[in-house]
């Protein structure tokens, strides 16, 4: 989601003269015919590993979702066949960009139901992390969610939201709550707590980490709670928001945003690790996994 020093060469050509993009909405073509061999070879790493850990993690919107999808183990999916299944289902597409575009270019996609994905896609070694949404985080984190009816109209409503949040100056309110649900959410279904973030889906080890570590806290998730809460962008989050239905998601769409953010403006903001009064909490981590790293760092 953000900046990174490790971007990757990208195989297709973004920039036009001066830096700026070809295109005013920043869309290039995804170049589906020049992927090489060993790109879709590390697909093919990527999907295999993921798919056997997702059976009993992954909620059930996010396997049917990709049941449903043209993508498979062998290569890297063509956008355009993506999107003709997706635009019968719920009216999305997946347009092609070289990377991040910035803020005012990815909430006018979403606001109109098209999901901006990466073309390229990691390096060998950068298998288990990298901060730049790469084809492989966007298709196989994003999409599968983008064919479930509610988390469609949640993301245009985020989209639409965010132009909202950009004039209004509280943009780093708003991203919290894609953070902590489309990126990192998890949801409460009657076998048992699954994952529906696409941050987590596309990673193997936070997967693991979210549901089986003690270490993170699990809290039922609040829009004005997630809102006043810092996250973090280059390591497992301390606590998890989960959700009993996706449906509490459109509390997004009947916000009115002005009264909800001056009263948030008013209260303390939260640390990723806090928990606060007022929490319903499903488990109270121990929180040993970021001591651990905040004592490496010291
Ligand atoms: N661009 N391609 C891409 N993907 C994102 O997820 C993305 C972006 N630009 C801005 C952005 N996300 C976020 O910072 C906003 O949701 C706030
Ligand atoms: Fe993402």
């Amino acid at each position: 989601m953000n900046a990174s020093e490790t971007r990757t060469v990208k195989h297709g050509a973004a920039a036009g003269e001066g830096g700026r993009p070809a295109r005013a909405d920043w869309t290039v073509d995804q170049g589906w015919e020049r992927y090489e061999p060993e790109q879709h070879g590390i697909w093919k790493t990527l999907f295999e590993r993921q798919t056997r850990l997702l059976p009993g993690r992954a909620c059930d919107a996010f396997v049917d979702g990709m049941r449903r999808l043209p993508i498979g183990a062998d290569q890297i999916p063509d956008f355009r066949r993506l999107s003709e299944v997706m635009m019968r289902r719920t009216g999305w597409q997946i347009v092609a960009v070289p990377g991040l575009v910035p803020d005012e270019v990815f909430f006018e996609h979403l606001a109109n139901r098209r999901f901006p994905a990466g073309n390229f896609i990691r390096r060998a070694d950068q298998l288990d992390y990298l901060e730049e949404p790469d084809v492989f985080h966007d298709v196989f984190g994003h999409v599968p969610m983008l064919m479930n009816p509610v988390i469609a109209d949640y993301i245009q409503a985020y989209g639409a939201g965010g132009l909202r949040a950009l004039s209004l100056g509280v943009l780093p309110h708003l991203a919290r709550v894609y953070w902590y649900t489309v990126e990192f959410g998890l949801v409460m279904q009657p076998d048992g707590l699954r994952i529906y973030g696409a941050g987590i889906a596309s990673s193997y080890t936070e997967s693991l980490f979210c549901l089986d570590d003690p270490s993170p806290n699990h809290v039922a998730f609040d829009l004005e709670r997630v809102m006043r809460t810092e996250y973090r962008i280059d390591d497992f989050q301390e606590t998890y928001f989960v959700l009993d239905d996706f449906e509490e998601l459109l509390a997004l769409d009947r916000t009115d945003f002005a009264p909800l953010y001056e009263r948030i403006r008013r209260q303390p903001e939260l640390q990723p690790g806090d928990i606060v009064a007022g929490d319903r909490v499903l488990q109270r981590g121990t929180g040993a996994y970021h001591r651990e790293r905040r004592r490496g760092a010291a």
